[in-house]
């Protein structure tokens, strides 16, 4: 792969921690390793308010060869352009859920505004030969904004959740305004094949665009480079994780609290697990998975007693209607069916709204039998790589994989695909992945093996820039003028 030189500028909503032995995820994973290696700078929010907020004094950590700038937003930025348009129209719109998307023009104002700002804030640091590498849909402005405050280099923008389809998007108020904004980069990188061709199909059929090759778009007088990054993770630091001591005390203990009374230990002594690890998000298909374990439980009774369901949801968002409405009908589902089956020693689900560090993350995985990954969509989902990253080669578990996840793309050749809507299909998946033979695992545990340790996080970063270096000229357009 070429070495690129230039110095990267990667500009995100929230910045750092660089990752030391990967206390974070993919994204910050993938950018930490690039930006150490061009050296570099990452800019955005601090995570603080301020009476200032994008007026505020810059704050600045340098580690190494990256520097880490931050400004602040004033408490009407915050809910404007964070809580109202980036998480309560952009957020549920792109990920299909036009029921809970709210749009409002207070909030239109105020994100345009916050990109706005952020653009001028980082132009002076801006130097001549730079990569400026934007990320997700907190900045959909800001490429423009950096244009019209006269930047000329190259300018790359990542989209890590899905791009809907055009019937859908063209239900934002400001969706035409937003996909032109986009047009001012040179690359626009998406996920996965279906949400790039979501974009180019509004680009065509919204804006009359037309597409030149199969990467080149043209939209009145600017050409756009767009193509599928598919994001990955750190594989071989997830699976040195996952046989850390940490890990290994917690798969441990799964494995005694999984144990039958009074049974010896080993497999016959044990019941499954099966595991679920998510934000806890309307996106995850959370309750409809829950619906599927009970229909299991339902459907093949001889898994009452014997599966335990163990869901990590960490809550998130919290300040959000949808998502407190979500907890509460989660913890009412959970407590429903578990008063519905439960008996004296077994609990069948089990959910916690704590985190837990990466290793003992990596421990759970590997003391799974199944995890179950169903998000009614995801753009990428990284969860799925790590459980394949963390099995234990000779015994490994299996991975049930809704068909709405952008990672189903590489997956697919070994998980159990479902349809997250479909109670009946999660519930036979869930029954085909607790009584496959070891042998039918390992075999299709191997051939995720081989797509999650291809597509890491560092490759997708790698190819991204190795692009976006390559971009500038063929892209043409306002660039350079
Ligand atoms: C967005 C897109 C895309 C979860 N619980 C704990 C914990 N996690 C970590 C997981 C994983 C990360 O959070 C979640 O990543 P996902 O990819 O699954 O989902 P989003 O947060 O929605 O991420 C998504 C991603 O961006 C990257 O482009 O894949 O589609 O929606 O790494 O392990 N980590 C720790 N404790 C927990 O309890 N330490």
């Amino acid at each position: 792969m070429a070495e690129t030189q230039s110095r990267l500028v990667a500009v995100s909503n929230r910045v750092g921690p660089l990752s030391d032995e990967g206390q974070a995820g993919g994204l910050v994973v993938g950018l930490s390793d690039a930006l150490k290696r061009h050296g570099g700078l990452w800019f955005g929010w601090s995570g603080e308010t301020s009476a200032e907020g994008t007026q505020s004094r810059e704050k600045t950590e340098v580690q190494e060869n990256v520097e880490m700038t931050t400004i602040d937003l004033t408490e009407e930025e915050l809910k404007g352009f964070y809580l109202d348009y980036a998480n309560r129209s952009l957020w549920p719109l792109l990920h299909y859920r036009l029921d809970l998307a709210e749009f409002d023009r207070a909030s239109d104002r105020i994100y345009r505004n916050v990109n706005h700002r952020f653009a001028v804030r980082l132009m002076p640091h801006l130097r001549e030969g730079d990569l400026v590498w934007v990320h997700d849909y907190h900045f959909f402005y800001m490429g423009s904004e950096l244009r019209q405050a006269g930047y000329k280099g190259r300018l790359g923008y990542f989209l890590h959740i899905p791009f809907c389809s055009p019937e859908v998007f063209s239900a934002l108020p400001a969706s035409h305004d937003i996909v032109r904004a986009m047009l001012a980069y040179d690359l626009v990188g998406f996920q996965t094949e279906r949400d790039r061709r979501n974009f180019v199909n509004f680009c065509t059929g919204e804006l009359g665009g037309e597409e030149l090759d199969e990467e080149r778009l043209r939209v009145g007088d600017r050409t756009v480079i767009t193509r599928a990054f598919p994001i990955g993770i750190d594989a071989e630091a997830y699976a040195r994780f996952a046989v850390s001591p940490e890990a290994g005390e917690h798969e441990e203990m799964l494995r005694d609290i999984s144990r039958r009374r009074g049974a010896p230990e080993g497999e016959e002594g044990g019941r499954k697990l099966i595991v679920g690890v998510d934000r806890m998000d309307y996106s995850k298909g959370l309750l409809e998975r829950f619906y599927g374990f009970e229909r299991l439980l339902e459907d093949y009774p001889e898994n009452r007693g014997n599966a335990i369901f163990l869901q990590v949801a960490p809550l998130s968002r919290s300040e959000v209607d949808a998502y407190a409405d979500l907890r509460h009908q989660l913890e009412h589902t959970a407590g429903h069916l578990n008063g519905r089956f439960a008996t004296l020693d077994w609990t069948p689900l089990q959910m916690m709204t704590r985190g837990f560090t990466r290793k003992a993350l990596a421990g759970i995985y590997r003391a799974a039998r199944v995890c179950l990954v169903t998000p009614l969509r995801d753009g990428m989902n990284l969860v799925a790589k790590e459980f394949v990253a963390a099995q234990d080669p000779d015994d490994p578990g299996v991975l049930v994989l809704s068909r709405f996840a952008g990672a189903l793309a590489e997956l697919k050749g070994g998980c159990i695909t479902v349809n997250p809507y479909n109670t009946d299909d999660v519930a036979a998946a869930l029954q085909k992945g607790l009584t496959m033979p070891l042998e039918e695992r390992k075999r299709r545990w191997q051939v995720m093996r081989e797509a999650v340790f291809t597509g890491t996080a560092q490759h997708w970063c790698q190819t991204f820039l190795d692009r976006l270096e390559a971009s500038h000229d063929e892209a043409g357009g306002t660039g350079g003028k």
